[in-house]
């Protein structure tokens, strides 16, 4: 990730190095339309494209929008189990838990600088989301109120965001598409603790047991919404998938996760809560009950259960952490005149 951070258009204002010049530098009508030509030639052969390839300025607004979001959420989405860690039941528990929302950290911080090879900083990034110009996952607004939920989030959370992300590692922009590689492994593992913890509170006692159910009734529906909206109203998809951003529709993977979490819900020992959750043979997959979509843009339009805490808690963490960022820009001013010195 760094090698391509550094390899990436200069800030806007500032003069592009000389090798860019030949692909963007104010190119004309017909050069345009080559450039074009070439960019969609790659996509059909289903190439990847490098930060220092021109590319259509609606693909890279897409791409800030899609990975600046996923950053946020990864970074958000350390709140609700964070909430958790000073509370966890064992050492061994409070080990894998800080563990876990270390790498959350970790992959915020992948997809930040995948973002900056667009030519977007950092800081431009964080303060769309403090102004609520940029979303973040729907899933992080809502409350932990058990050690259940803990466990929930891992198998259903990380399970939804590896089954959504796994396609992401054949996306056709190059930093995106590696940064998920490593994500993904560590979403897996996530996963797996999660499934695990809830089966050490299933094979306890009858108030664990229920404990683990009342969690899954709870976040079983928003974790469907997390997938997006229907196809027939995501303004977003058709674009997407048209670009190689986007490899399976919202609900394609919604459909593939039901279809992979069903049996695992059977060998956990906990119920659905979904009345119409049921097998259909024709079409060789789960049919499942509508989703609430009304609640989904409620918790989208900023108007969740935590959606004011959450936002609250980043902006102080980000404002207590003004003086490390002050910090490093001070060493790195110093360490460039003392390297001009020597
Ligand atoms: N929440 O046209 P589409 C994780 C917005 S990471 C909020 O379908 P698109 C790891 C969407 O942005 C979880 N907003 O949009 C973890 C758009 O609004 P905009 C995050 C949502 O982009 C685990 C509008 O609705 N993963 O969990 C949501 O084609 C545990 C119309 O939607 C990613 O970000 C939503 N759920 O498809 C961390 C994966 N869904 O931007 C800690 C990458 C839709 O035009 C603990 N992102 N919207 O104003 C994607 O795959 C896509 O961006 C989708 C949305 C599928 C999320």
């Amino acid at each position: 990730m760094y090698t391509q951070a550094m390899d990436m258009p200069p800030p806007a204002g500032e003069a592009l190095p000389k090798r860019h010049l030949s692909a963007v530098g104010s190119p004309d009508a017909a050069q345009l339309t080559a450039l074009q030509a070439k960019f969609d030639a790659k996509i059909d052969a289903d190439g990847r494209i490098e930060p220092q390839d021109w590319m259509p300025e609606a693909y890279r607004k897409t791409l800030v929008r899609q990975i600046s979001q996923h950053a946020h959420s990864e970074i958000i989405g350390m709140q609700p189990e964070g909430n958790w860690i000073s509370r966890a039941p064992s050492l061994k528990r409070k080990a894998i838990l800080l563990a876990k929302v270390q790498d959350e950290a970790g992959h915020g911080l992948y997809l930040y600088s995948a973002g900056e090879t667009l030519g977007t900083s950092r800081e431009e990034m964080v303060q769309a989301l403090h102004e609520g110009k940029a979303k973040y996952s729907s899933i992080f607004n809502y409350p932990t109120l058990t050690w259940a939920d803990v466990g929930v989030i891992g198998w259903l959370v990380d399970g939804a965001a590896i089954m959504n992300q796994v396609p992401i590692c054949r996306c056709s922009y190059g930093p995106y598409a590696r940064a998920m590689i490593r994500v993904c492994k560590e979403e897996s593992f996530h996963q797996r603790q999660g499934f695990e913890s809830l089966m050490a509170m299933m094979k306890g006692t009858t108030a664990q047991r229920e404990m683990v159910q009342d969690a899954v009734n709870r976040w079983w529906w928003p974790v469907l919404a997390m997938f997006g909206p229907p196809d027939a109203n995501s303004p977003n998809s058709a674009q997407g998938m048209r670009w190689g951003i986007k490899r399976l529709s919202n609900d394609e993977l919604r459909q593939r996760f039901v279809d992979a979490t069903v049996p695992q819900a059977k060998v956990l020992g906990v119920t659905l809560p979904d009345p119409d959750l049921k097998w259909n043979d024709t079409r060789q997959a789960h049919d499942f009950g509508e989703i609430d979509w009304d609640e989904f843009w409620q918790v989208v339009g900023g108007n969740g259960p935590c959606n004011a805490e959450r936002l609250a808690t980043h902006k102080k963490a980000h404002a207590q952490g003004a003086w490390v960022r002050e910090a490093a820009e001070a060493y790195a001013a110093k360490r460039a005149v003392d390297l001009k010195a020597a």
